[in-house]
């Protein structure tokens, strides 16, 4: 039984009941940006609340549609933007992280499927310091006007 499980989940799902990793984020209009046919890397927005009495925080991603996914913050030094990779993001316990192009995101990178287009899904597993797992399942959109941003790369119009 034990093995059938370490080959299904991580160890720390086996070993705790449900119930112990009853995980105390919700998240929020999540959203990936719909990338051009060439790009290979994206990106997910969302809004994680903290509704339990610890700090939480997000240790990082994976998706089997994406080689690796990373926690970015994106900066701006005199002028010009980049992205600074983060061991992690806290989510003070009853506080709100908000996860927005210009700012924090989690970077999907190295795509593995064909282009994703608006409408398509992503699916994106998060985890967290106590070893809470959450599967999300998040829409493909176009980023909305107005919002720059710098992973959308060159648009063709
Ligand atoms: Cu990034």
């Amino acid at each position: 039984m034990l093995r059938k499980c370490l080959s299904l989940v991580a160890l720390s799902a086996c070993l705790l009941p449900w119930s112990a990793m009853a995980d105390t984020i919700d998240v929020h209009d999540a959203w990936v940006r719909e990338m051009p046919a060439v790009a290979q890397h994206s990106a997910a927005y969302m809004v994680l609340e903290n509704n339990g009495e610890e700090t939480r925080e997000l240790v990082g991603g994976s998706s089997p549609q994406f080689g690796r996914v990373e926690i970015h913050e994106s900066v701006e030094e005199d002028g010009v933007a980049r992205m600074v990779k983060q061991e992690s993001l806290r989510i003070p316990a009853g506080e709100k992280v908000v996860l927005e192009p210009g700012g924090y995101h989690v970077m999907l990178m190295r795509r593995e499927v064909d282009a994703l287009r608006d409408g398509d899904y992503v699916d994106l597993e998060l985890e967290f310091d106590n070893g809470a797992r959450k599967m999300l399942r998040v829409p493909v959109r176009k980023a909305e006007a107005g919002h720059g941003g710098h992973h959308g790369g060159h648009h063709s119009h």
